[in-house]
């Protein structure tokens, strides 16, 4: 490279021009972009996704034969729009910068993406795309809350104001359910056969999930679209992990000085990736297995897996290290009390509930979740984690004391995180004093149930739509009020207190439950 390309590539931005002057040791997609068409449009491009699905399919790019098989991002958030236009300016390029746990980086250019629709502006064309011939499948990645899924009774809220007015106005759609139930109604009308509905996010079961929110939707909107979405459109199941932080100032100085040219949002990624699929789709897939991901029958004991001791261990460090005062993962598991912490709750609060894996040793999948976690290439922060806690929880954490008290089995350490999690909604600051950065569409209620705790004890507990029946529960209940005395208590520490919870959780094991 001369020393005026260089100049040229450090003044520039990235895109598809810019992508030759890149440095060598630069992974850039070698593929001709200009023929590829999108088989997949995926509704919600955040980092998870960029890292994760659209990586899988740049990676398969590189053999001839996937082009059809490139990706249409959709955007269905008004917040979306600056996510638009830096993509359009960068020609759907972005860059992946893959951190390994020994500090080697892998420097990428994801080149999957070949358009983006900004969906509040665009209705219509959202639409028509969907239900054009060449979309195959529709991905989601639109988060746990995005499936206005009832935490307690597990089925489609119908009085949430976005599900209530797509199903009032099916030509004036805002959520994935709208757009996807408008565009299979065209499909149905045309003749034409479905696309498959493929779920990305941290939800068991998704594919069934999303099928039955969907068949709810469409039965309340056109019984008859519903019964033919029934019959016709498949939702495979899958398991998606891979740590993806929140990119920071620091990642895009990085890319800048790394890469010679400015990409406005890049993405940072940890190195470990996994993705397991059941095999069902409507018309056609590409083979993810050779970039690999992997296809099983049956993916419900990968996802519990990951999803109990994964997500929900993030959880643990997540609220536990905020009220110490961590900002990140990597610093609070690397804290051995924490650490120590977080193996005792997945050791015997999550294990006891989990199939055996063919292939998988669970001890080793336990060791490998500490060392990702403990990447301290990877500064995931704790407000990430923390984020929209009320729909994650019930989900991560609370399906397991479900379990474990169904079983008669002691939950006092899992116990310990939901009165931490009453602690964090209510003071909103750590044990320090300084404030906590909250993201969570229930704050407020979650704030006004945690407020009463200091005329009853068991007060965030009412909130019944996040823990059903929960206060009823005498082997909860008790431990939960030990948690909130030690916690509320004027000289409590976050960390003495869960030594305290451990100590205590020997002695009950010891006596046999
Ligand atoms: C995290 C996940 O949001 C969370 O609470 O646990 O985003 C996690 O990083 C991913 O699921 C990893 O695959």
């Amino acid at each position: 490279m001369t020393n005026t390309t260089l100049n040229e590539t450090q003044n520039g931005s990235l895109n598809q021009l810019t992508l030759a002057n890149l440095p060598s040791h630069i992974d850039i997609p070698t593929y001709d972009r200009s023929q590829l068409t999108a088989g997949i449009v995926h509704i919600g491009v955040g980092g998870f996704h960029r890292a994760h699905q659209a990586m899988y399919i740049n990676e398969l790019l590189k053999t001839p034969g996937s082009e059809q098989w490139a990706i249409c991002g959709v955007g269905l958030l008004e917040n979306n729009r600056g996510l638009r236009d830096i993509l359009v300016k960068q020609d759907y390029l972005y860059s992946l910068v893959v951190r390994h746990p020994n500090g080697q980086i892998d420097n990428k250019v994801i080149g999957s993406m070949i358009d983006f629709i900004f969906a509040p502006d665009n209705k219509q064309t959202v639409i028509d795309k969907l239900a054009h011939s060449e979309t195959k499948i529709v991905s989601l990645t639109i988060t746990e809350g995005g499936y206005n899924l009832h935490p307690t009774t597990g089925e489609l809220d119908l009085l949430n104001e976005g599900i209530a007015h797509d199903i009032a106005n099916p030509n004036d759609p805002k959520t994935a359910f709208g757009y996807i139930a408008a565009a299979l109604q065209i499909r149905k009308n045309k003749g034409m056969k479905p696309f498959t509905v493929q779920s990305c996010d941290n939800i068991q079961h998704n594919g069934a999930v999303t099928r039955k929110m969907l068949l709810t939707f469409t039965q309340q909107q056109d019984p008859e679209l519903s019964q033919w979405i029934k019959t016709h459109v498949e939702f495979p199941n899958a398991m998606v992990d891979r740590i993806t932080p929140v990119t920071t100032k620091t990642d895009i100085d990085y890319v800048t000085k790394t890469y010679g040219l400015t990409d406005e949002w890049p993405i940072t990624c940890e190195s470990f990736s996994q993705w397991v699929i059941e095999d069902n789709f409507s018309d056609g897939r590409p083979n993810w297995n050779l970039a690999g991901a992997q296809f099983v029958t049956d993916v419900t004991p990968f996802e519990k897996m990951k999803i109990r001791l994964l997500n929900a261990g993030h959880s643990v460090l997540g609220l536990l290290g905020s009220i110490h005062g961590y900002a990140t993962i990597d610093e609070t598991v690397s804290d051995k009390d924490f650490a120590q912490y977080l193996r005792a709750f997945m050791d015997l609060e999550v294990t006891p509930l989990l199939d055996k894996l063919d292939g998988i040793d669970l001890e080793e999948y336990k060791d490998t979740l500490i060392e990702r976690f403990s990447n301290p290439n990877i500064k995931d922060s704790l407000a990430r984690i923390c984020s929209e806690s009320s729909a994650k929880l019930p989900k991560f954490l609370i399906a397991s004391i479900n379990e474990n008290l169904a079983a008669g089995r002691d939950c006092s350490l899992a116990t310990l995180v939901i009165a931490t999690w009453c602690l964090y909604s209510d003071k909103q600051v750590n044990q320090a004093n300084n404030p906590l950065d909250i993201q969570d569409a229930m704050r407020d209620e979650l704030a006004e149930y945690a407020q009463q705790t200091r005329t009853d004890q068991l007060a965030f507990l009412k909130l019944t739509s996040l823990f059903d029946n929960l206060i009823n529960q005498a082997d909860f209940s008790e431990n939960y009020t030990t948690a909130i005395n030690a916690l509320y208590s004027p000289t409590s520490n976050i960390k003495t207190i869960m030594k305290n919870t451990l100590e205590q959780k020997y002695h009950t094991l010891a006596k046999g439950k």
